[in-house]
């Protein structure tokens, strides 16, 4: 299904009165709105291939039908998502789930609904039904060379793929680690995947970027290879300075301060880019914004504070990435609900008065820099953000346009109700 622009159109006339006067509004309040509006028109969101059917959990799926059956339907999902919202302009693939088999047709079809291919992402997390030897003991760490090797070369091949669609990076996240005590030795198993991952940095080309993605547990819950931070920040500075450290959202022990990391890491010059998501307790994938939306603008405020004092392009100098599953909404509108998540906080984060702050805190007057942090996050920018989406072609309201024209029946109409995406 292809959303027409007289659809949107119609539906944007129909709000426009009420957006007209948010609008107005807020423009007021704030004195650089025009400015604001540039970048969030400017900053786009990759849409993980893996992200547009029911991800379900370890006791069940529910599948919603009407799902993407094959990766030219995943691209014309998240051509939809662009359509209304014209911040997903972009996907990220997994590999062997969305194997590209004529890359240039892939490309074409994408560039027809303006989407670029942004980070490749491996998989050696699972075995694969042709694979010769099993990941079970893990994969870059495995004890034995010829796991590590097989590691590599699935690696070294998702490169080769990215290449063919003028993607310029590469995502690995290893499922590696132990999951009792004594079953690995932490030194032999950290320099074995150094050892695998020089290996497959030596095949970058020269313009591409690797990121290395951690999380503190799951699959594995003794030791994660690459559990933190700390450990990727290793890695990364190790390899060279095309390697960055990727923070996950759900990817930390509770509570964990992710803000704070953000900015060590962006100090560094090794913050390489995100995967968006929400959590209450573990690696929950929930949509963007729904547990913790402070968490996600105290972040965003590291994030422009960081880039701006490195003079860092917001929309092109890190990676933004969504990397959920949802088991009980209609993927597409979760996904249309996180996008929307993350430019509300990425707005807010423009509009804290950041002279203030550090006359704030250099002041030690902490009661200032919480309302000044607060004054951004209490203040709705949803105008904004629609204002932005409206001047760049795409609909005032995302969700409600999904539904007005009825895109999941259409989807199902056309596709099933019994297709099921490959991915999670
Ligand atoms: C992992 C991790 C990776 C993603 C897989 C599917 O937990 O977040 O980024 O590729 O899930
Ligand atoms: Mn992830
Ligand atoms: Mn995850």
């Amino acid at each position: 299904m292809i959303l027409r622009k007289e659809q949107i159109e119609k539906n944007n006339s129909d709000d426009f009165p009420q957006h007209k006067k948010s609008y107005e509004f807020i423009s007021r309040q704030i004195n650089h709105a025009d400015e604001v509006i540039k970048k969030l028109i400017d900053f786009q969101v990759a849409i993980p291939s893996w992200a547009l059917g029911t991800g379900g959990t370890r006791f069940g799926r529910f599948p919603g039908g009407g799902e993407p059956g094959s990766l030219e339907e995943k691209i014309e999902d998240i051509g939809l998502l662009h359509a209304l919202n014209k911040s997903s302009g972009a996907i990220s693939l997994h590999i062997p789930w969305d194997i590209p088999k004529d890359a240039n047709a892939i490309k074409k079809l994408a560039s027809q609904y303006g989407l670029r291919f942004d980070a490749m992402n491996s998989n050696t997390f699972q075995d694969q039904p042709d694979q010769k030897l099993s990941y079970k003991f893990g994969s870059m760490q495995h004890v034995d060379k010829a796991v590590r090797k097989q590691a590599i070369g699935h690696n070294i091949e998702v490169i080769k793929y990215g290449k063919g669609l003028d993607s310029q990076s590469l995502t690995v996240w290893l499922s590696d680690g132990s999951t009792f005590p004594g079953q690995l030795n932490f030194r032999k198993s950290f320099l074995n995947t150094l050892e695998s991952l020089r290996e497959v940095y030596a095949e970058l080309p020269s313009d591409w970027k690797m990121f290395v993605e951690y999380k503190a547990f799951e699959p594995n819950f003794y030791s994660m290879r690459v559990g933190d931070w700390g450990q990727s920040l290793l890695y990364t500075s190790k390899l060279g300075r095309k390697a960055y450290t990727l923070v996950d959202l759900g990817h930390h022990l509770a509570n964990a301060n992710i803000e704070q990391i953000v900015a060590l890491l962006l100090m560094e010059g090794k913050l390489g880019g995100f995967h968006f998501n929400d959590s209450k307790y573990g690696d929950d994938d929930l949509t963007v914004g729904s547990v913790k939306p402070y968490q996600l603008f105290l972040i965003f405020n590291e994030l422009v504070e960081g880039m701006d004092a490195k003079n860092m392009n917001h929309a092109h100098d890190l990676a933004w990435m969504i990397d959920a599953s949802h088991n009980v909404k209609d993927p597409l509108e979760d996904l249309l609900q996180s996008v929307e998540a993350i430019m509300i906080a990425y707005a807010q984060s423009l509009i804290i008065d950041r002279n203030k702050l550090v006359e704030a805190q250099n002041n030690n007057d902490v009661v200032a820099a919480q309302e000044i942090l607060q004054q951004a996050y209490r203040t709705d920018v949803r105008a904004l953000v629609a204002e932005a989406r409206l001047r760049s072609g795409g609909a005032l309201h995302p969700l409600s346009v999904f539904r007005n024209e009825k895109v999941r029946e259409n989807l199902i109409k056309e596709r099933g109700s019994k297709t099921v995406a490959t991915g999670l």
